[in-house]
Formats: C-alpha cells, sequence, structure tokens
C-alpha cells in the first residue's frame, strides 16, 4: 500500500469530489426540525469510520471503536438537561439500546419509556464510510451555526486519516492474481474549517487516541495549538475505559476511575460529561 503524501487534499477539493449520501437532504431535514426544537444540543459523534476499496465493497479499511464512548455520553448529556444528536456508525453500541443487547424482548418497557425520551431529545443519524461521515458532520454544524456558544460538539469518532480518492477506486472487486498497488491520500483536517468556519462560536472538543503513551499529550497539545479549539481528551486504547487525559490551552488533567468503581460498574464517561458540561457553562457565562 502506497501512502501519497503529495496529496492532503484540501477540504474543499474533498467534499467536491467525493459523493454525498443519497438521503443527505433528508438527514438535513430532520437536523434542522430538531435543532429549531432544542436550544442547548450537543453533537455526539461515535463509532469508525470506514474507507471503501472499491466502489463495489467487498473490502474496506477500517477505524477500531466499539462506541462504547460516544453512546454512553449521549446518556450522560441527556441527563443533563442537553438534546443530542448522535452521529454514529451503523452497527456501533447506541445510547439506551446498548442495555439491551441480548435481552430485547425482556426489557421492552424500559426500552418503550428511553424511546420516549428519545423522540424530543435525541435524534440519531447514522454512516458507515468517511464520506458519509464528513457529509454528515458538515451538515450538522450547518444546523448548528445559530446556536452559537450553546452549541456542543463532542468528536468522539474514531475518524480515519487515509482514503482512497471515488475517481481513484476500482469499480470492482479488487482481484488477487497481482499484489494491489493502492494509493492512499491523506483526508484533510476537517477540524480547520470547523472550528475557524463552519461553528466559530461553538464550544468544540475532540478526542485523541494514541497507543505510545509518549506520544499522547504532545499530539492532543499538537492538536489544541493547530485548531484553537476548547479541549482534546486524550486516551490510550489500553486504558480508555479508566484514564482520559483533558488537554486544555492552560493546562492537562487526568479522569480516572479506580479498579474498585470500574469492578463496579462505573462508566468515566459520566465524569468526563460532568467536567465537560462544567466547562461549556463556565465558557457560556464568560462569552
Ligand atoms: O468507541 P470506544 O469506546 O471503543 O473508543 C472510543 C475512542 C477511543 C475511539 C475515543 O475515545 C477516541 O479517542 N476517539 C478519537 C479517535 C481518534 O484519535 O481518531
Amino acid at each position: 500500500m502506497n501512502l501519497s503524501n503529495k496529496t492532503e487534499s484540501n477540504w474543499e477539493e474533498f467534499y467536491a469530489n467525493q459523493k454525498p449520501p443519497a438521503d443527505l437532504e433528508n438527514s438535513k431535514k430532520l437536523l434542522q426540525q430538531f435543532v429549531q426544537k432544542n436550544s442547548k444540543v450537543v453533537l455526539v459523534t461515535s463509532g469508525g469510520t470506514t474507507v471503501p476499496l472499491e466502489h463495489n465493497t467487498v473490502r474496506y479499511v477500517d477505524n477500531f471503536s466499539a462506541g462504547t464512548r460516544g453512546s454512553v455520553s449521549a446518556e450522560y448529556f441527556l441527563e443533563h438537561g442537553y438534546a443530542v444528536i448522535f452521529l454514529f456508525r451503523v452497527k456501533s453500541l447506541e445510547p439506551f439500546a446498548r442495555h439491551f443487547i441480548g435481552q430485547k424482548f425482556l426489557d421492552m418497557l424500559v426500552l418503550n419509556e428511553q424511546n420516549a425520551l428519545k423522540n424530543n431529545k435525541l435524534l440519531q443519524i447514522c454512516f458507515t464510510t468517511l464520506s458519509e461521515y464528513l457529509w454528515l458532520l458538515r451538515a450538522a454544524c450547518e444546523v448548528l451555526k445559530p446556536l452559537n456558544n450553546q452549541a456542543l460538539l463532542y468528536l468522539a469518532a474514531a475518524v480515519s486519516d487515509f482514503y482512497v480518492p471515488s475517481n481513484e477506486m476500482s469499480v470492482h472487486k479488487i482481484q488477487s492474481t497481482t499484489v494491489p498497488n493502492l494509493s492512499l491520500h491523506l483526508v484533510p483536517k476537517i477540524l480547520k474549517p470547523l472550528v475557524s468556519l463552519w461553528v466559530p462560536n461553538a464550544f468544540v472538543i475532540s478526542f485523541k487516541l494514541e497507543t505510545d503513551e509518549n506520544l499522547l499529550i504532545s499530539k492532543a497539545r499538537k492538536a489544541l495549538n493547530n485548531y484553537k479549539h476548547s479541549l482534546v481528551i486524550a486516551n490510550m486504547l489500553q486504558n480508555r475505559k479508566q484514564q482520559v487525559v483533558m488537554v486544555t490551552a492552560n493546562e492537562d488533567y487526568k479522569i480516572n476511575l479506580t479498579q474498585e468503581q470500574l469492578n463496579n460498574g462505573e462508566e468515566i464517561e459520566k465524569y468526563i460529561v460532568a467536567d465537560v458540561v462544567n466547562k461549556h457553562e463556565q465558557s457560556i457565562i464568560k462569552n
């Protein structure tokens, strides 16, 4: 596989060349209606994006994410009175439904009750590919922009850094007679236009996932310096359910669960979301 570094296509080029999802207009309508009904809204992105290698897709590159961070956080944001747009990867974990895996029929009553809550305060929109994700993310930003600092973006999805542009993709299944010469291009850094143009007054949080602890904080701080958004939540793949580091322009600090809390089924997202909500409130007061 060949990683093409000549092209970190700019974001305009990306959107000009990658087709929008078929139901984009319908998703936009749903987003608009939802935001009109709610004033304090958080966009939670969740799950990993795929990068198809063929138009008739048999093979794709995937980013790891079960959707735990996003789905659990969405439930806690609802508890804090936020309306939640949950932009998630098909078949990854979803708020509330995640509790019912394997026992769907026993708990129908509770599920119905939670569905009622969902109808007013939770909008779920799904994606599979990187391209679908980026189109839907921009559409969500368009409707959130007028909310200014009441809008919160919590970008926990694991988004690919590489892709095969549509015009370079094989139409049919790549044959195994030769070693394929795939040229992966760098995905444009979408946080840049998102923070500076699409939702310039919103409270934007990105996540940084690493597997090498020595890189974690420096990479998180680099992202913060580059994009000038509000907060980076840094986590290691290996212990992401037990520890995260909150990285702001002025400080970094850990949020931890003890082994006992973890054993008792506590979820670190409870504490992350409480901290984020506090920061968002402070920023609204300041502005
Ligand atoms: O979905 P999950 O709970 O299995 O994992 C969450 C996570 C590690 C994908 C998330 O916390 C995160 O770091 N997202 C950003 C990944 C990235 O750096 O692209």
